[in-house]
């Protein structure tokens, strides 16, 4: 079944975004104030996995969160990261949806790294068209609707009117990149460490970084990039290029609710997010495949603003990233 909705029902539904941030933020910013205090619960692992965090903050707020949705908008589907690892089957559905990450960068939260966010994105027929991304923190709020740009303000700032359109250089786009040889990349190793993830993870990471092409991995190109970047958080890396600071961000391994609200907000500062290893997707099947690429907002060749060339200077990079990264399938269970 195809959903139709009008203008003012986004606006409706991202200011609703904006307001599960700002109930959200003081739990979150309590949560990382008092991360050493003798009340705070024990760390909790998800399946036995040491370097898969939770806390009892992530549950706190994903609790929250789901239930005002409940209330407010009846007839809207959930998918929370939380809910999933509880063992809730979350299949998405054309059927507005709405896929949270309560905290994502939980392990930068539990160690004191303010790089972690509240990401709350909205699905109609299974395309992301609102995404609201909170760090309160560092009182940065991203928000986006379909077809009415995205912004960079303050939980308190009326975004369109106070905030700060994306990319931080808009209008100006910026010039297309020559090559991978030219960008900041971000990437991260994930927190599945078994061997047969992480180490196509890595020799992947050592190609976009390497000038010389290594014998472990014949075939493959090299970027040779500028540096690479982790911020341990796919929501926050994919605001760093939406505000056209990292030019190109990697992650596979990665869900639905660490990406769903980025793909929307990158998408309307201009970027765009693919298939992480070079498959055509539709949008349900690039959120549910666990395999993202991402690359900044710019022109075409020779200045040329038109979407068409914007897309091809775009296309030309995913094309060398893919001649770089291993191709690695991601089962979702
Ligand atoms: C995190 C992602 C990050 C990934 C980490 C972790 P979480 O989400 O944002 O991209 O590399 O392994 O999954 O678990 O902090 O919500």
């Amino acid at each position: 079944m195809s959903y139709t909705y009008t203008t003012a029902e986004l606006e409706s539904y991202l200011d609703f975004g904006i307001h599960l941030a700002k109930l959200a933020g003081p739990v979150i910013l309590e949560g990382f104030n008092t991360r050493f205090s003798p009340e705070r619960s024990a760390l909790l692992v998800k399946k036995g996995n040491t370097a898969d965090l939770v806390t009892e903050w992530d549950q706190k707020v994903e609790k929250m969160v789901r239930a005002e949705i409940a209330e407010k908008m009846k007839g809207h589907s959930f998918i929370g990261e939380e809910t999933v690892a509880g063992g809730e089957e979350c299949g998405l559905t054309d059927a507005p949806t709405w896929i949270v990450d309560p905290i994502d960068g939980t392990t930068n939260f539990v160690h004191g790294f303010p790089f972690s966010c509240i990401s709350i994105g909205l699905t109609i027929n299974q395309e992301p068209v609102v995404g609201v991304i909170y760090n309160p923190m560092m009182n940065q709020l991203f928000t986006a609707a379909k077809g009415q740009g995205a912004y960079l303000s303050k939980i308190d700032e009326n975004p369109r009117e106070q905030g700060r359109r994306l990319p931080l250089s808009y209008p100006h786009p910026a010039p297309p990149l020559p090559s991978l040889s030219m960008a900041l990349v971000a990437g991260e190793y994930g927190s599945d460490r078994k061997a047969e993830v992480i180490d196509p993870k890595v020799k992947s990471m050592r190609n976009l970084s390497a000038r010389d092409p290594s014998p472990a991995t014949p075939g493959r190109a090299v970027g040779h990039a500028h540096g690479i970047r982790c911020l341990g958080s796919a929501a926050l890396n994919m605001m760093a290029v939406a505000q056209g600071q990292f030019d190109v961000y990697w992650e596979v391994g990665c869900w639905e609710w660490d990406v769903c609200a980025g793909i929307i907000i990158v998408r309307e500062s201009g970027g765009v997010v693919v298939d992480g290893c070079g498959r055509e997707v539709t949008d349900g099947q690039l959120l549910t495949g666990r395999r993202f690429l991402t690359i900044r907002g710019c022109c075409g060749e020779d200045g040329d603003t038109s979407p068409e060339a914007a897309l091809a200077a775009q296309k030309k990079i995913a094309k060398e990233v893919w001649s770089v990264v291993e191709d690695m399938e991601c089962p979702r269970k």
